[in-house]
């Protein structure tokens, strides 16, 4: 079985300040996306940001960053539907209308660090349909228990269609710790036919990525999830996060997944 490797360059929280090596400019995001595929990532997960680095969806610059990379590699783009806090519903949404292969799909409303992170039922499911309508895979970012029962019942009440996409986010502040119990707890929990990552983020990140992948989950390495290699060293760019969990992979004698190869474990359209 192969193991899918998903690039996240930059999220919506962190700016420049905060470690000067975040990609934030469209030329940016798509180098480190390139430089990620070339090191065996086979998936892009993109935040995009305007030109004072703050998180949008803008679709002009959507649309930049998609073309840049898909010039550069045939990775599979999924965009992040969650955008930042404080941008629309509505604007998020709009995003998969540039059909990107995935988006993710946040399911329930939550404390977000010192924010809200707003996803109220009716709009979830309006964004499912949509998505399904476009052929845009959703990935489910599930950052609590309850928000897995709320994505199973969106699939029993025949909104959201098999093969379910989880990632289990653990360490958001608001949501579920980053402990190895918890991510057990969820993986015994998940429905047997899906498939499923770990995003880890800050310091649990290696420790659980490494866990996810000797439970047969996936990857997914980059500075949305850390800004750092290890205490006291900021990464020096995304190339380090992607190498490193790589590296995971190769050293449990797992095989990485090629784009074509995603397209099939993930029952890409
Ligand atoms: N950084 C994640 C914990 C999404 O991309 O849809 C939250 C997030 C969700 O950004
Ligand atoms: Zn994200």
């Amino acid at each position: 079985m192969s193991v899918v490797v998903t690039v996240a360059p930059t999220g919506p929280i962190a700016s420049k300040q905060d470690n000067p090596n975040l990609p934030t400019s469209p030329a940016e995001i798509a180098a480190a996306v390139t430089r990620a595929y070339e090191l065996g990532a086979s998936v892009a997960h993109i935040h995009l940001r305007d030109e004072q680095q703050r998180p949008t969806a803008d679709l002009n610059i959507a649309r930049d960053v998609i073309a840049r990379i898909e010039d550069a590699s045939p990775i599979l783009i999924q965009l992040s539907t969650g955008v930042g806090l404080g941008v629309s519903y509505e604007d998020r949404a709009a995003l998969v209308e540039l059909k990107p292969a995935m988006a993710t799909l946040n399911p329930c409303s939550m404390t977000f660090g010192g924010g809200e992170f707003l996803n109220p039922p009716t709009k979830v499911r309006e964004l499912v349909r949509r998505m399904v309508d476009l052929g845009v895979k959703p990935e489910l970012e599930i950052y609590d228990t309850g928000h897995l029962d709320e994505c199973l019942r969106m699939r029993d009440e025949g909104i959201l269609p098999e093969l379910l996409q989880f990632s289990i986010v653990m360490g958001v502040p608001g949501g579920m710790a980053a402990t190895p119990e918890n991510l057990i707890m969820m993986q015994r929990r998940l429905p047997a036919d899906c498939v499923w990552q770990v995003i880890a983020i800050g310091r649990a990140n290696l420790n659980l990525t490494a866990i996810g992948l000797a439970l047969g989950g996936n990857a997914r390495a980059g500075m949305e999830d850390t800004l750092h290699l290890g205490k006291g060293r900021p990464a020096p760019g995304n190339d380090p996060l992607v190498e490193r969990a790589v590296g995971l992979v190769r050293g449990l004698d797992l095989e990485l997944a090629t784009v074509d190869q995603t397209r099939e474990l993930l029952q890409l359209s």
